[in-house]
């Protein structure tokens, strides 16, 4: 086996390990099967694309009224938000009182006019990466397309210029390196989705695998 296809098999088995329930944590704050952080750990597939603010684009395409390209002075003109929100991956790690900066998701995407029958999104990342969402995921105020976490623009390991941050699911649905946003009548799921990562990815029902 390649290491890709090695490092690929590792992350199934730890997100299938989370097959049977765990007990729900003390900390009511923890959503069952993880542990706290307090650093900020890097997962990704290893391919860390260098993006600058000059380069990065993000395309808002498919179901659209009006297709859209954002680049980083349109961000900047688009009203600016702070929220704090607490970060949990499949692989176990929970950080609590991320304070993210950047703009709310669904001030991005009314600007492409979302088609009624666009019910679904596609994030596409400059690494190659996708992952798929209900489009009402990301209307709640907690979900940014941000370009700063805990005071600082965010770091290319962390998916900088620009990333999505869906606090409500695991990390895998907060895209780095996020370069596209694709809507469709039907779902279509993302780079994990098809490797058995469950659909939805809601932490506090451990909505890890299948
Ligand atoms: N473009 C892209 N986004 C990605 C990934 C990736 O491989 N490529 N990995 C996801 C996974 S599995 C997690 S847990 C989070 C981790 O974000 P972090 O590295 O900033 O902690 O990014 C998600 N977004
Ligand atoms: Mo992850």
């Amino acid at each position: 086996m390649t290491d890709w296809a090695k490092f690929i098999q590792a992350k199934i088995k730890i997100a299938r390990k989370g097959a049977a329930p765990s007990k729900p944590n003390a900390d009511a704050r923890t959503p069952p099967g993880q542990h706290l952080v307090t650093n900020f750990p890097v997962l990704d597939l290893g391919n860390r694309p260098e993006i600058t603010r000059d380069m990065w684009q993000l395309h808002l395409f498919g179901l659209v009224g009006q297709e859209i390209t954002l680049d980083w002075g349109g961000l900047m003109r688009l009203p600016q938000v702070k929220a704090i929100s607490d970060f949990h991956c499949v692989t176990r790690w929970s950080r609590l009182d991320m304070q993210w900066e950047g703009v709310l998701a669904r001030d991005v995407l009314m600007l492409a006019e979302p088609r009624p029958e666009a019910h679904f999104v596609t994030l596409h990342s400059y690494d190659g990466y996708t992952t798929n969402l209900p489009l009402t995921a990301l209307l709640d105020s907690d979900v940014l397309v941000a370009h700063s976490v805990l005071g600082k623009s965010l770091s290319c390991e962390h998916g900088g210029p620009v990333r999505l941050v869906v606090p409500k699911r695991y990390g895998w649905k907060s895209a780095k390196w996020l370069k596209g946003i694709e809507f469709h009548q039907e779902d279509h799921p993302g780079f994990w989705e098809v490797r058995g990562y469950h659909n939805d990815a809601n932490p506090w029902q451990e909505q890890r695998f299948g």
